[in-house]
């Protein structure tokens, strides 16, 4: 087992996964930002090194300066969060260059997931459902629009090198397609150096659900059931939960069938998130995978009693995973608390924090490193905390997340509260029949 682990992030995941090393008897090193002194992942790690001035690209992003900060530690592995470094192949590759352990994907496995249609291409070939499309890459808007008359419209072109729906237009009829190729083209080449496009049948108004799987050096996968991310605002995801109302037990199995077939076809290990579409008649298909933690695992932690960074942390040292596949018995919820302002298109509200107090209770989790008289720095991403309540039904879940949501005091800053609460008094919330376009038409208001 490691003896040492820097965590090459900041915020709530590093806290995280600090918790789970000090569980484990592993000593930790926390890196930070000028902007980060004060932070809590600073005070709880057994060491701290700076490691720049606040822009990440000069501190968390900057590969040279965490790896001087392992050597100098002497760090036998490297947690990456999510975000920030988490699936760059460089850093992977860079890490084990240097005998230091990452724990996540192979520099080979981020590039092949990076790259959104060879990733496609692999899942299809591996008995994994895809939407209908291209066959990789177009070569021309004229082949572009040939396969858009024999598969139907509306079509959507995307970035081969995208995702978190960066480069993709939604293309309604042939007289658009010259635009929104030109457009994604121009975008995807500007945003990645990459303008490689591909195409596929527009899925309308699709739930977003994705499958957690865990991997280990035998060759085992194993999938830990879903988690419904379809509350999502500008791809944005405000709210999580598993198991999804709309996901059978017999959906559950062929989807976490399929993530397992996915997940082994590229020998992987680790944690990782298969992510589905599943349209209005219940079939789903491949979107992305995500080779990281994601931000939403507790509520998959919750339902299944797995500590996710402890299997992390376990199967990069190469011991066994347990091998069970979950069916789910508890129901969980997560309300990614934001400093914004959700009456102003959530804008960001960054700042000292004058008051603060936490819910708790009865199936009550809070994962977050603000505290009294921390201000938020305009460096970073603006979530503060996540609560994550869990129980015997979606409907206890709810009436004791609302419970949750108002017994928070946060004072100086505007939060994302008063949405959550208004989410969870909503009916077309509360009847679980809402898709990835629910928040589009819902009142933000008088927050
Ligand atoms: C789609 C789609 C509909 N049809 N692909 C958005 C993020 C990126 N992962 C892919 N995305 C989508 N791909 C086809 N063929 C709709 C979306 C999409 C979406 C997906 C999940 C959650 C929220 C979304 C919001 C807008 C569009």
């Amino acid at each position: 087992m490691f003896k040492k682990i820097l965590i090459a992030n900041r915020g709530e995941i590093a806290l995280r996964v600090i918790r789970t090393c000090r569980e484990m008897g592993i000593n930790t090193v926390a890196v930070y930002s000028t902007a980060d002194r004060d932070s809590l992942h600073v005070r709880f790690a057994d060491e701290a090194v700076c490691i720049g001035p606040p822009t990440s690209r000069q501190s968390y992003l900057s590969i040279p300066n965490i790896i001087s900060a392992a050597e100098i530690t002497n760090a036998d592995a490297i947690h990456p969060g999510y975000g920030f470094l988490s699936e760059n192949a460089e850093f992977s590759r860079i890490c084990s260059e240097y005998g230091i352990k990452f724990i996540g994907a192979t520099a080979e496995q981020i590039n092949y997931m990076g790259d959104k249609a060879t990733a496609k291409a692999t899942m299809k070939a591996a008995g994994v459902p895809v939407i209908p499309g291209s066959e990789g890459l177009l070569e021309s808007v004229e082949e572009g629009k040939a396969l858009a008359k024999e598969i139907g419209y509306p079509v959507i072109v995307k970035a081969t090198a995208g995702g978190g729906g960066r480069g993709m237009r939604i293309i309604k009829n042939e007289s658009e397609f010259q635009k929104a190729w030109d457009d994604a083209k121009m975008e995807s080449g500007a945003a990645f150096g990459n303008d490689g496009l591909y195409l596929e049948k527009f899925v309308e108004e699709p739930r977003h659900i994705e499958i957690q799987v865990v991997g280990d050096q035998f060759g085992r996968v194993c999938h830990l059931s879903e988690r419904d991310c379809s509350i999502q605002r500008r791809h944005q995801k405000l709210v999580e939960e598993t198991p999804s109302p709309i996901v059978s037990p017999e959906l559950r199995e062929r989807m976490g069938q399929a993530a397992i077939k996915g997940a082994s076809a590229i020998g992987y290990e680790g944690a990782g998130t298969i992510e589905f579409l599943v349209d209005k008649y219940g079939e789903f298909y491949f979107m992305e995978m995500n080779t990281r933690i994601q931000v939403e695992h507790p509520i998959t932690e919750e339902v299944t009693n797995f500590d996710l960074i402890k299997e992390q942390i376990k199967v990069a040292a190469g011991q066994p995973i347990s091998g069970q596949n979950y069916t789910p018995q508890l129901y969980a919820m997560e309300c990614r608390i934001n400093a914004e302002d959700p009456a102003n298109g959530f804008r960001p509200s960054p700042g000292k924090i004058t008051q603060l107090h936490f819910p708790g209770g009865h199936g009550v989790r809070i994962d977050s490193h603000v505290y009294a008289g921390y201000t938020i720095p305009p460096n970073y991403d603006s979530m503060i905390a996540k609560v994550i309540v869990s129980g015997q039904s979606r409907a206890e879940v709810m009436t004791r997340m609302k419970r949750a949501l108002q017994e928070f005091v946060i004072e100086g800053i505007k939060t994302t509260i008063p949405f959550h609460i208004r989410l969870m008094d909503d009916p077309g919330f509360q009847s679980g029949n809402f898709t990835t376009k629910y928040l589009e038409t819902f009142d933000f208001s008088g927050l």
